[in-house]
This record gives C-alpha cells, sequence and structure tokens, in this order.
C-alpha cells in the first residue's frame, strides 16, 4: 500500500501532457475551435477566428476554453487581434481572463468582461482613456488581478503601447514560464509588458488549475474587435490516478475502503492536493461504473467536544462531495455522512491512534434501478 508512494514522483513525470497545435505557424483545426465556448456577442466568423464584438455600442463579447490548463506548466499563445478602425473614439479593449471558473464572465463596458471576476489574472489591452481607472489616454497594457480594471491594483503596467486601432492585425504572443515565474507579453515581435511572480499561490491562492478565455466589449464608444488564434501550446494534466484491484475490492465491502493520503489537519476542512490527487482516483472509479452509487463517511478522533467533531466531520464529507460533484460525479450517486468520534478503530489516547480514527471511508453500492 505505501509503496507505490515511493514511485509517486516517477509516475508524476510520466503523466501524459498534450497540445494543440504545436506548430509555430500552424492554424487552429475546426476541432480545436470547438473547444470554445463563445457567450455575449462572440461567434466564430471564419477559420480561426472569433469576433468579440461588433462596432457598436454596448456590445460584449467573450470566448472561454472548455478545458483547465494547469499553470504548473508552461503555456504559449499567439494571434492576431484586430482592435477596430476608430483611433480617437474607438473602445474599449479585450482581456485574457485567467480563473477557476468555467465560462463566467465580468462586467463589461470598461470591465472589458474582467470586472468583478475573482480570484482572477487578466492581461488587458486598453484603448479607451477611463480616468477615474487611471488609465493613459493612450491604448496601454496591463496584468490585472482579481477583476479590478483600476491601475493602482496592477500586477504591472499600464504600459503604453502603438496605437492599436488601425484596423490592422497586431501580433499577439503570450508567454508563461513557470519555472521562472515569468509572464510575458509581446506585440507585434517586441515584448511589451512582463510580470515575475507566484502566480498560483499570489492570485489564486494555491489552484493551479485555471479555465482561460477572451472578453472584449464596448460602451458609449466602440469598434470591431476580432481575434485570429494562430498558435496555442499548453499541457493539461491528464487523468492518471487510478485505484488498484485490492482496493476496488475493498470499497465494496461494509467497512470501506480508507484511503490513507486522505486526510485533514485538525480542525480542517480544506482539500489538499494530496487528498484531491487521491479523489480522483474515485471520480474515474465512479465515471467508469455508473451502476455504483458511493457512501463518504467521515470519522474524527477523540479531542475536542463531541458536537463540534459531529459538525467537523459532517463538513469534511460534504467537501468531498462537492469535489466529487465538481469533477462531474452526479449529486445522486454521493451520500455525504459524517460520524465524529463514533466507531474508533485505534485508541485515542496515543497520537499514532487518533490519527487513524481521523478518517474518510468510502464504500460504493449498487444503485437499485
Ligand atoms: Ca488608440
Ligand atoms: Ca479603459
Amino acid at each position: 500500500m505505501t509503496r507505490i508512494y515511493h514511485y509517486l514522483p516517477l509516475l508524476l513525470l510520466l503523466q501524459t501532457t498534450w497540445f494543440l497545435s504545436t506548430h509555430a505557424q500552424s492554424r487552429l483545426t475546426a476541432e480545436d475551435m470547438a473547444k470554445f465556448v463563445p457567450s455575449g456577442d462572440a461567434y466564430i466568423s471564419g477559420g480561426n477566428c472569433f469576433r468579440l464584438t461588433e462596432a457598436m455600442d454596448w456590445s460584449r463579447g467573450s470566448i472561454w476554453y472548455r478545458e483547465a490548463i494547469d499553470l504548473k506548466s508552461p503555456f504559449v499563445m499567439e494571434l492576431n487581434l484586430v482592435l477596430g478602425c476608430k483611433d480617437r473614439d474607438g473602445a474599449d479593449g479585450m482581456v485574457f481572463i485567467f480563473h477557476p471558473y468555467p465560462t463566467m464572465t465580468g462586467r463589461p463596458g470598461e470591465g472589458m468582461g474582467f470586472g468583478g471576476l475573482r480570484p482572477s489574472l487578466g492581461i488587458e489591452l486598453d484603448t479607451w482613456e477611463n480616468e477615474h481607472l487611471g488609465d493613459p489616454p493612450q491604448d496601454h497594457i496591463a496584468i490585472l488581478q482579481d477583476g479590478s480594471p483600476a491601475h493602482w491594483y496592477n500586477l504591472a503596467g499600464p504600459n503604453i503601447v502603438p496605437n492599436l486601432e488601425d484596423c490592422r492585425p497586431h501580433r499577439i504572443y503570450v508567454s508563461w514560464k513557470p519555472d521562472y515565474q515569468l509572464l510575458s507579453v509581446a506585440i507585434d515581435g517586441v515584448e511589451r509588458i512582463r510580470y515575475k511572480g507566484d502566480i498560483i499561490n499570489e492570485v489564486f491562492d494555491g489552484i493551479s488549475e485555471v479555465y482561460w478565455g477572451v472578453s472584449g466589449a464596448t460602451g458609449r464608444y466602440n469598434n470591431r474587435q476580432e481575434i485570429c488564434f494562430e498558435k496555442l501550446e499548453f499541457a493539461k494534466v491528464a487523468p492518471l490516478a487510478y485505484l488498484m484491484p485490492s482496493q476496488i475490492s475493498q470499497l465494496k465491502k461494509q467497512n470501506g475502503l480508507l484511503l490513507e493520503r486522505i486526510q485533514f489537519p485538525s480542525g480542517q476542512v480544506r482539500l489538499n492536493d494530496a487528498t484531491t490527487f487521491e479523489l480522483d482516483k474515485l471520480v474515474r472509479y465512479l465515471k467508469e461504473n455508473d451502476a455504483y452509487a458511493i457512501e463518504v463517511a467521515a470519522f474524527t478522533d477523540s479531542s475536542g467536544s463531541e458536537s463540534g467533531n459531529q459538525r467537523i466531520s459532517q463538513a469534511r464529507a460534504e467537501a468531498i462531495k462537492r469535489y466529487l460533484i465538481g469533477k462531474g460525479v452526479a449529486s445522486k450517486r454521493i451520500y455525504a455522512f459524517g460520524y465524529g468520534e463514533s466507531n474508533p478503530i485505534a485508541s485515542n489516547a496515543t497520537a499514532e491512534g487518533r490519527a487513524k480514527n481521523r478518517r474518510v471511508a468510502f464504500s460504493v453500492f449498487r444503485i437499485v434501478p
């Protein structure tokens, strides 16, 4: 049981990664394009292009990639964008958005579809000066966070760039290098902004899998805003986790399966990386065996009050249930129970025994049709 974990680093190394259109010149295929969900006024305007807004007031459109990407791995996005033909009276711009929620768009207008999204990171290409947000009068680029288009909360910028509203396509190159914690954006071959920082922990509070999209908006002034992908290259962690046959047979027994890396520090409910790695094994099993429902039974040791233990064990079972639902297991197939300090399997007199009693047991049973 423990031996497998000695090989874990190796297994993690072997995790498959896959790439979309890794050739510099290759355009995205129709299949790649189908991975984007357009919302608002956005639509596929032909080939590898999306129109985000028309040249009309109060238009908003965004596209979201269906699958999360992992910020622990590098990514590159290369694209052409058109920010319209109206320079002096054109607006508002686009934002490349990263955040943990699929297909969720923020406030339009000066918020450019990014406003209010939290936690989030946004790369804005802003063509309209909103003085109260600290915008410079010229077109500019900035790296924003937490749904705030105001520049006092910038991670980087605003940096003034040559006029982008000239009817012409501009080449945008976005790259994230986790080894150097470096996010960099070039426009027409010149790096215009960079941010060096621990984005995963500082912006996303430890979450490395995020969704991404691009949004554009107009307000009282407008422009036709369009984006054409040339290259997308990123790694997505494939589900590697699976249960061993002996664990599956334990799962079908009444006492259930104990996964030893599913542990909660005393008094805490939050799921850590090791725990979610284990839970992904159950997700895979449940997806491949849809005739089964699962019971999640959480227990505590006897430290603290009985009622407190009851409450926290229920909260932990519910947290696990929410995680499984988030990974696509139907809610009606999951039964979450907190049993508090009842049914100890070891002595509560020793630290070792208490650690054993703080456990979550999983058992599956056939759903009666
Ligand atoms: Ca301009
Ligand atoms: Ca603006």
